[in-house]
């Protein structure tokens, strides 16, 4: 790849979220999310953990973005902890000045330091009281209390952000069995219809957000960040593996980039087999609305899934179809509980089969997405990463900076992405490593580190240490990136 360059406006960086890294949940007005709630259900989380303190990016923001900028990132991507602007997370509740506060340094010294921030409005964490009052994504009342907050944040950072997101993953944080928001359900809405329920009002939420920051003007573009579930044929070729292809991407990406990206309502696959009681449809105006809301397209893109029709066929498997959350008819190559896994939660030996199929079929992958959704501002790459199995480990603790396997995948993903851009023309735009550092990964806790530096959680100032991962991605960027006199 010596002689291929990146674009000049190419944003390379690495992303967070306020839940994972920030910590000091209590501090300067913050009010409790979801996830500082359940984080306290015994057993809920796999290592007891929580994020009361997690990285303290909250204080360490400072020598964490100086780190990235060392390493030559041009980009930072961080989502608000929501309920650090509104403790009480409802419109017309209080404002925090030093939840604003504290956004502001952060914006305004990574552009001291020539770090994009790119701002991610919702990354799981809704606030407790929300989640309460009316069980959060559950109730059509949250996107009032949304659009509020966005408007908030809006007003304060225009012309300090240029790439907004509204939501991350809406798919995963509607349906990951477990999370926080299905357990506290109003009344009215089963543990069936929530899924679904869910999607619907993070759609329209997104949708009125969208318009809202045309309406006023705001500089920069705005998206949401796509779920990570790319499929490809198991059987290539095999006409029944392909066709399963169609329906993982409906009952996935589909679900969420059909109506914004394209048509303002649900995948037609999806709405044949989902009656109105489980998935509640769009009306005319919503349907136009929703239609066309988003300035990019933006997609965490960690694996690949191999799909393939299910035993018995897609026929049967609708016929008495198990999951209600789940039932897209779909087989996928099992990862989580094969000898293979991908290194989070399980520790199970990832493949190297399919680390090697991840980054060897990236650039078909948003190749078919930038088909199948064509934006004026391109497409982002807005997670990607690994978690190397045994890595929280004693034993393997001295060998997490020597991180092979994920050095392997992301410089091989960077490499793809380069010849992506440059041989096949595809207008990506830009990539964001997750993670800057080791975080809280959720139900995992501390047990999966995806970061590119290595957290000591047993040292008093939490040191960082760069992994070999950081250290290789920097070289290639630095030695790929279009040249300032250029
Ligand atoms: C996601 C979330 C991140 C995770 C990361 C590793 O994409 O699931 O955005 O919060 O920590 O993906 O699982």
């Amino acid at each position: 790849l010596p002689d291929l360059t990146f674009p000049p406006d190419f944003l390379f960086g690495w992303a967070t979220a306020a839940q994972q890294y920030e910590g000091a949940v209590q501090t300067d007005g913050r009010g409790p999310s979801v996830w500082d709630w359940t984080s306290r259900f015994p057993g809920y989380i796999a290592d007891n953990t929580t994020a009361d303190i997690a990285d303290l990016g909250y204080y360490l923001y400072k020598q964490d973005l100086a780190r990235m900028a060392a390493l030559g990132g041009n980009a930072y991507s961080f989502s608000v902890a929501w309920s650090r602007i509104f403790p009480f997370g409802m419109k017309g509740s209080p404002v925090n000045e030093k939840g604003l506060k504290y956004y502001e340094d952060l914006v305004g010294y990574s552009r001291e330091l020539g770090i994009e921030p790119v701002m991610t409005l919702f990354h799981w964490d809704t606030p407790l009281a929300l989640q309460v009052e009316y069980g959060g994504f559950a109730s059509p009342r949250i996107i009032d209390d949304y659009v509020n907050y966005a408007e908030v944040m809006f007003r304060r950072f225009n012309g300090t952000i240029r790439l907004w997101y509204t939501f991350n993953e809406p798919g995963v944080f509607c349906v990951q069995p477990g999370f926080p928001q299905n357990t506290t359900l109003p009344h009215g809405v089963s543990a069936a219809q929530y899924p679904y329920v869910c999607r619907r009002h993070l759609v329209l939420a997104h949708a009125k957000v969208y318009h809202l920051f045309k309406e006023l003007n705001i500089q920069g573009e705005i998206s949401y960040k796509n779920d990570d579930y790319l499929g490809i044929a198991w059987r290539r070729g095999r006409k029944e593996d392909e066709e399963a292809v169609k329906r993982h991407q409906a009952y996935y990406i589909g679900f969420f980039a059909d109506p914004i990206h394209l048509t303002g309502d649900w995948p037609e696959l999806v709405k044949a087999e989902l009656p109105p009681d489980l998935l509640p449809r769009f009306s005319a105006d919503e349907v136009e609305l929703i239609k066309g809301t988003a300035d990019f397209f933006a997609i965490d893109a960690y694996r690949e899934d191999l799909i393939s029709a299910p035993p018995g066929g897609i026929d049967a498997c609708l016929r008495n179809r198990s999951h209600p959350a789940w039932p897209e008819c779909v087989s996928k190559k099992d990862y989580d509980s094969s000898p293979y896994g991908w290194g989070i939660g399980e520790f199970a030996e990832p493949s190297m089969d399919w680390l090697h199929n991840s980054w060897q079929h990236i650039r078909p992958l948003l190749q078919r997405l930038n088909d199948m959704y064509p934006t004026t501002g391109g497409i982002y790459l807005t997670e990607f990463g690994f978690a190397e199995p045994h890595e929280n480990e004693k034993p393997y603790l001295h060998q997490a900076i020597q991180d092979p396997a994920r050095t392997h995948l992301l410089l091989s993903y960077l490499g793809e992405i380069l010849k992506g851009i440059v041989e096949d023309g595809i207008p990506i735009k830009g990539v964001f490593a997750w993670s800057s550092v080791d975080n809280w990964e959720w139900n995992t806790g501390f047990k999966a580190r995806f970061g590119n530096q290595f957290v000591d959680y047993s040292h008093p100032t939490l040191k960082r240490t760069f992994k070999r991962s950081a250290i290789e991605m920097s070289q290639f960027w630095k030695s790929h990136r279009a040249q300032a006199d250029e």
